[in-house]
């Protein structure tokens, strides 16, 4: 680890909040989650937990809760037997409720379908054997590249269905990324589409996929599904899901696998440049995805119409759009487009239309919905919102307040949720009904969860106190790994407090006065671009991978909207310096590491250097390099090897802008 790199003095100022806003006593009355659930899980956190394991339908029931004698891999409802599937699609349609409504798909143009849970388990089914019918079986890998389709759905659940474990790839991933995916999941097949609606306009997908699997020997199929009838190549491996899903048989009868047995692997940046892809296992990730869900958003079945507005790309987008909702058999909105097209008052056009109750989103569209104004939500009803939630970066008690008045009509419970791809499902967030919640805080560890800020040596810090985020008890939802790797699965999450046997989530914390926990942003190379999880090292190397660029160094400066932007300091080679530093060749970097990584990674900035801030033994300063960026006078400067490079950076900077 090196330097604090997160935004936390930007935050220090926030932790006096002295706002407070109790639950109503209706709503208290009616609430899913009680005050008395934190005691009961302290007391007994395995038995807690049981009771929400059993919430599910298991063919086999587990004998043992928890064995942690393999610590840190962890083995939850050990003897177990479920299907994930089946308890996300099929058991609902069996209590009778199959023609409850699952998804309100809304497509970006305007299209829309509506899915019940009875149209659900055909669909699903069919993928299922279509799947099968293309070789894939328990333990195979299946990559899924795909925007938000009821398509991506079903793939997800045909996976789980038939025991393949799924690799989502996020649709705006670059191909190069989607390669190197497929290739460490050794995927056997591929689920694209020929195209995707952006901002009203149809981009190709599929071709970014015909680029990808030429170098990957793993691949045996791509399944191409058909959205936008943008022209496609066609290869011999390419079959059209309408040709291989549409005439299969619509019942499948799934099978029951151990509570472990692997269910997905989702790719998250790390500290160093390859992505890392983190393991999930079976039942209990859906006991606490379905346990999170059931009492974050207070959801009531029946009557709730849920809208994540995450993609499926993400973690979020997994649990809290497939496994978690559909495993309580909600109803929920799916929306394919970006909140501005063809308007930007287009998602609460789509609240009115649906009447949406719990809408759950991430901070920086909050502070871009505040950047259109207030006046665009002013015109929709909003009134059947109950619950809003907020995830994937720190959320500034202003757009919480904003969020609150201006989308909650004043009166909503926000439920700011904390957690990352690694947990799983929420760990620290306000439970609505009980907690009186404060703009800006996630609050307090969420019932049978346990998590502390601690010093470097572990000591908990207390109130008042600031440190590092640890978890310090196992939880069900764990990451089990990451593939292929258990000896960085050790050294990045497990080593720093080795001797305590705690997770290290590499967030840094405060606890105010009361004990609520403020999240501060990572203390690692990772940073939070629009809730995105992207490593200054990817960015790097992509900078390096082009020919101009002798040596680059990323860091993630506060942004107004998306939290943190990219600046990139780069230094030229030789002859492209006196060439280079025009608006053209920076455009092409830019548009270099878009093409390397996706169009998320893309540098707000980027600055030409003649050298870099390092230390004796060589690591670049970032936090000196986040001064420049963020206009601020240069901190301390005295480990770096050479001390004048920051006053040559600092001027060159200057006369160049
Ligand atoms: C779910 C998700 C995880 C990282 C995490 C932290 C940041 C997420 C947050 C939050 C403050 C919250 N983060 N939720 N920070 N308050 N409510 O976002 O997973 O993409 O893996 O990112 O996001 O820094 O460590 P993931």
């Amino acid at each position: 680890m090196s330097q604090p790199d997160g935004p936390s003095n930007t935050l220090d100022n926030l932790l006096t909040e002295s706002r407070t806003f109790p639950p109503t006593a209706e709503f208290a009355a009616a609430a899913n989650a009680t005050s008395d659930s934190y005691d009961r899980a302290a007391a007994d956190r395995e038995g807690f937990w049981a009771e929400q394991a059993d919430q599910l339908d298991w063919a086999r029931k587990w004998d043992q809760v928890l064995d942690w004698s393999g610590a840190p891999f962890a083995k939850w409802f050990v003897g177990g037997e479920l299907n994930v599937a089946h308890n996300c699609v099929d058991r609902h349609v069996e209590a009778g409720n199959g023609d409850r409504v699952a998804i309100h798909w809304e497509g970006e143009p305007g299209d829309s379908r509506t899915i019940t849970y009875a149209e659900l388990q055909r669909e699903v089914s069919r993928t299922a054997n279509a799947l099968a019918s293309l070789g894939v079986g328990a333990g195979d890998r299946v990559a899924i590249y795909l925007p938000m389709l009821p398509e991506a759905v079903f793939s997800m659940l045909a996976c789980a269905r038939l025991g393949a474990l799924h690799s989502v790839v996020f649709g705006g991933f670059s191909a190069e990324a989607l390669r190197a995916r497929i290739n460490d999941a050794e995927a056997k097949v591929v689920i694209t589409c020929d195209g995707q609606y952006r901002r009203g306009k149809a981009a190709p997908l599929k071709a970014n996929v015909d680029e990808a699997v030429q170098h990957t020997p793993s691949v045996e199929h791509v399944l191409v599904v058909k959205r936008t009838a943008t022209e496609v190549a066609w290869n011999e491996r390419d079959k059209w899901w309408h040709d291989v899903v549409e005439p299969q048989s619509d019942q499948h009868t799934p099978e029951a696998f151990d509570s472990e047995h692997p269910l997905f692997i989702l790719y998250t940046s790390g500290t160093t440049g390859s992505p890392k892809g983190i393991l999930h296992t079976s039942g209990g990730y859906l006991t606490q995805a379905a346990y999170t869900h059931r009492t974050v958003f207070d959801l009531k079945p029946g009557s709730d119409v849920y809208w994540c507005t995450a993609d499926i790309g993400w973690v979020t987008g997994h649990t809290y759009i497939v496994y978690g909702p559909l495993a309580n058999g909600a109803t929920q909105v799916i929306y394919e487009g970006t909140p501005n097209s063809p308007h930007e008052g287009r998602h609460w056009e789509i609240v009115q239309k649906y009447g949406v109750t719990l809408y759950y989103t991430a901070p920086t569209t909050i502070r871009t919905f505040m950047k259109w104004g207030a006046e665009i939500p002013a015109q929709y009803d909003l009134s059947t919102l109950r619950v809003l939630g907020s995830v994937g970066e720190p959320i500034n008690p202003e757009a919480w307040m904003w969020y609150r008045e201006n989308i909650g009509g004043g009166k909503t419970p926000i439920v700011d949720t904390w957690w990352q791809t690694e947990t799983g499902a929420i760990m620290i967030s306000p439970l609505p009904g009980v907690t009186a919640t404060k703009p800006g805080s996630a609050q307090v560890p969420l019932p049978g969860i346990s998590a502390k800020v601690v010093d470097e040596t572990g000591e908990d810090v207390g109130p008042g106190g600031g440190g590092l985020l640890v978890l310090d008890k196992p939880w069900p939802s764990m990451l089990r790994g990451i593939w292929g790797d258990d000896q960085r699965f050790k050294d990045t999450y497990w080593s720093k407090f080795a001797d305590l046997g705690y997770y290290f989530a590499g967030d840094g914390a405060k606890y105010d006065d009361d004990g609520d926990i403020w999240l501060l942003g990572r203390v690692d190379d990772v940073m939070n671009v629009s809730g995105h999880r992207i490593s200054t090292t990817e960015v790097e190397s992509a900078l390096v991978s082009h020919p101009t660029v002798a040596e680059a160094a990323v860091v993630g400066a506060s942004d107004p909207t998306t939290g943190q932007g990219i600046v990139a300091f780069v230094i030229l080679r030789g002859n492209a310096a006196d060439e280079a530093g025009g608006d053209a060749a920076l455009k092409a970097l830019r548009d270099h590491v878009s093409h390397e990584i996706g169009p998320i990674a893309k540098p707000r900035q980027i600055m030409v250097v003649q050298e870099l801030p390092k230390t004796r033994s060589g690591k670049i300063m970032r936090r000196l390099l986040r001064d420049v960026a963020e206009n601020r006078e240069v901190g301390d400067v005295s480990t770096l090897a050479d001390s004048s490079v920051m006053d040559l950076i600092s001027k060159g900077i200057r006369k160049s802008s």
